[in-house]
């Protein structure tokens, strides 16, 4: 798209085709901000060839050679290199579809759709193929592309392929309503559905629960108090909140009108809207309301907004949401957190600003950044990409493997380090104490720079990278060392009271927050937690700085990686294994766990802790030598095997484990390399398989470029481990 802004009026619904030209789509990789083209023009195509990466993302052939076949670990490890190097991208990093949850690009559509901004068809036409190849079989959607279909996904997506011209008489979308029928109809939806439904006015705001404004004047004393959210609950609640204060909907069109009938299985104007505030279907309420909550909820609907929420108090209330969303779009110049509350602050600019200000379109332009085009079509991917955590882990894995001091990988390498160098975030946020953010001078993100919001472990693997580049690879220094000590200044930030360590912040709020929860889909959401994932990202990164830098913040240094192991340690479970809170499940964790134990000395020879966590992979291990973790484990919090087998990114997760912890016995080992290695395609890829990611506990989502990183690490771990072992 031109990226056109909105107009004062609804243009009309795109024309969905059926197919777009493959060979037309094209990536804008404006240092890393992603932006995908569709090629109109004949001349334009010609002078503006499809890279490789493109070709591959879009799933069309790369017609690469086949490759001498590898023999040897580290030959496998080579192979995977020389396909993987073909998908770097012109700034230097690693990009890929980030898919998998299914709100979000109901939340990017809708938001198009209440500023009145035109969707150009060929995006229409591939989001309609998306949705129908992600349409499940009894029809609708789940809250995942890998989970039932839900109230929660049937509604939105069905309304998402309303606003893009679907007819509501084709076979998908007859099926998705009967599906949507038989759970009850959208009244049963969970609150964020009802939300957007509000907005679209769709159905009466009584039917959603409050999203008080008011919260945002509690003092910073307060239990309550929003600043002690985990971020993006924090983000999420901040635009709902003025536009639930408002009862803001927009005008009603045709395709409004004509949603109405379609959604409900009762006639829209018989419905007691204020009845339904708490109806929710069982299957999309992972995460029950406590009854405090409801009663909460119960006083704020009948009593504080009816009687004592007066003008003065809503209009200061409004005033202070809407400058702390400046604020936000002024820190990340209007990319925003996450594409839920980008898409909100959009309508909240559009609401305030008007059609034609500089923030509606601001924030179109960057809403692209959260789309993808895959072989299935268009999606909304969970942030605006994974480019710094994917190139950290990338240039990680090539000195695994000791293939830095090759010539032949010192382009790819150099121009990753570059990358990296260009995206720590150099300032700390304007207004820092009052939007409630902490230092990030010297952080990285999980995507990029603009989006400028730091992570503990993406601070952390970018760090290990640079270090690894500059001190141990001989590479020259593009990082001088006062912007190494920044990032260790914010790094020893993050630690919670108890010695773990959380994601955007360090924890601030008490657990009891999750009375409050009212999201229903997600469970634990309201605080920052503990995450060994996290935790052990921070220790390797202040060991390996703590050994070319003995002397800066060496006692701080210390007792945090002490603390932090100690944590660790602590919330091993009884089988051994650690929950994982951000990949597929307890095989991810246990890695990184036994990660953090070997860089304080503690492995399997002489540590229980260690040896334990062992022991559980092991006993995991499949008959054909590799692992195979279902997502359900991170659901049920028990382990579940995939019912598709073996699969790569799970065995290399389990064996780096093992090699972390010197685990004796070679032959387990041995059995998840010649596994990865069987699993090699003659061009050295290695295919997709199962959902490595996981959020919320309930939500999951890709992360297709760890096919590549950890078995590359894993090969060049064995290699150097076993050199004589040619297998
Ligand atoms: C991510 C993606 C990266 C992930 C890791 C760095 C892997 C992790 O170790 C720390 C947490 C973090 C940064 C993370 C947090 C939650 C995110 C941003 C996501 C899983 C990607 C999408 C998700 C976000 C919350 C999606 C929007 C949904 C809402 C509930 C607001």
């Amino acid at each position: 798209s031109d990226g056109s802004a909105a107009t004062d009026s609804f243009p009309p619904l795109p024309t969905v085709g059926t197919r777009t030209d493959y060979t037309r789509w094209r990536i804008k990789d404006n240092d890393s901000c992603h932006s995908w083209h569709y090629l109109e023009d004949d001349k334009e195509v010609e002078a503006w060839p499809q890279s490789s990466a493109e070709k591959y993302f879009l799933g069309l052939p790369l017609n690469l050679p086949d490759l001498p076949k590898a023999e040897t670990p580290i030959e496998a490890a080579e192979n995977g290199l020389a396909f993987y190097k073909e998908l770097q991208m012109p700034s230097g990093h690693w990009a890929c579809e980030y898919g998998g949850p299914m709100f979000l690009l109901p939340c990017v559509v809708s938001a198009w759709y209440l500023t009145k901004t035109p969707i150009p068809d060929a995006y229409a036409t591939e989001i309609k193929n998306y949705l129908t190849a992600r349409a499940a079989e009894n029809g609708g959607w789940g809250l995942h592309i890998e989970g039932e279909s839900t109230v929660f996904g049937t509604t939105l997506n069905y309304i998402v392929m309303r606003l893009i011209g679907a007819d509501p008489e084709e076979p998908v979308m007859v099926k998705a309503r009967a599906r949507l029928h038989e759970l009850g109809g959208a009244v049963q939806a969970p609150h964020w559905a009802k939300f957007w439904m509000a907005c679209l006015g769709i159905v009466d705001w009584k039917i959603v629960n409050p999203i008080p404004p008011e919260l945002w004047l509690l003092p910073d004393w307060a239990p309550l108090a929003p600043w002690r959210w985990w971020v993006h609950i924090r983000m999420v609640f901040l635009p709902m909140s003025y536009m639930y204060s408002k009862r803001w909907s927009c005008e009603e069109t045709d395709v409004i009108r004509a949603l109405k009938k379609e959604l409900f299985v009762t006639p829209h104007s018989e419905i007691d809207w204020a009845a339904h505030r708490n109806s929710i279907h069982p299957g999309d309420n992972y995460h029950p309301k406590s009854w405090v909550m409801n009663v909460l909820n119960w006083l704020i609907v009948n009593i504080w907004n009816v009687f004592l929420r007066t003008n003065w108090i809503k209009n200061r209330a409004e005033r202070w949401v809407s400058e702390l969303v400046d604020m936000e779009d002024a820190n990340t110049d209007y990319a925003d957190l996450a594409p839920v509350s980008g898409p909100m602050n959009t309508v909240l600019c559009y609401i305030r600003d008007g059609p034609n200000s500089y923030s509606v379109k601001r924030h179109i332009e960057r809403m692209e950044e959260f789309l993808w085009i895959n072989k299935e079509g268009m999606l909304s991917n969970g942030t605006n990409g994974v480019q710094c955590w994917d190139t950290a882990f990338t240039v990680q894995a090539i000195f695994a493997t000791g293939l830095q001091k090759h010539e032949k990988y010192q382009p790819m390498l150099l121009k990753a380090m570059n990358y990296l160098e260009r995206q720590q975030i150099r300032e700390d946020c304007k207004d820092q104490e009052k939007c409630y953010r902490q230092p990030r001078k010297g952080g990285w993100p999980f995507s990029n720079r603009d989006q400028g919001y730091p992570v503990s472990d993406c601070i952390s693997e970018a760090l290990k990278a640079i270090i690894l580049l500059q001190k141990v690879g001989d590479y020259p220094q593009v990082l001088d060392d006062d912007r190494i000590k920044d990032a260790i200044d914010i790094l020893l930030l993050y630690q919670n009271d108890n010695g773990g360590v959380s994601s955007y912040e360090a924890r601030r709020g008490s657990e009891y927050l999750e009375i409050f929860n009212v999201a229903e889909v997600f469970g634990r959401i309201m605080i920052e937690y503990d995450y060994p994932e996290c935790t052990t990202a921070c220790v390797t990164a202040l060991s390996l700085f703590h050994e070319h830098w003995p002397e800066y913040r060496a006692r701080e240094i210390k007792t945090f990686i002490q603390r932090a192991t100690n944590w660790i340690k602590g919330n091993q479970r009884a089988d051994g294994s650690w929950y994982g809170n951000w990949g597929v499940c307890f095989t991810y964790a246990t890695m990184f766990a036994l990660e953090s134990m070997a860089h304080i000395g503690e492995k399997f020879e002489n540590s229980a802790v260690s040896r334990r966590g062992c022991v559980f992979l092991l006993e995991h291990q499949r008959v054909d030598g590799g692992w195979s973790e279902s997502y359900k484990a991170c659901e049920t919090t028990e382990y579940h095997e995939h019912p598709s087998g073996s699969l790569v990114v799970q065995t290399a997760w389990a064996v780096i484990g093992l090699m972390e912890a010197d685990c004796p016995l070679q032959a387990p080992i041995r059995a998840g390399i010649k596994f990865i290695m069987s699993r090699q395609q003659p061009n050295g890829e290695w295919l997709q398989e199962a959902i490595e990611g996981v959020f919320n506990r309930s939500c999951m989502i890709s992360y297709p470029n760890y096919k590549f990183h950890f078995p590359i690490k894993a090969l060049g771990m064995y290699a150097q481990k076993y050199p004589d072992d040619k297998l």
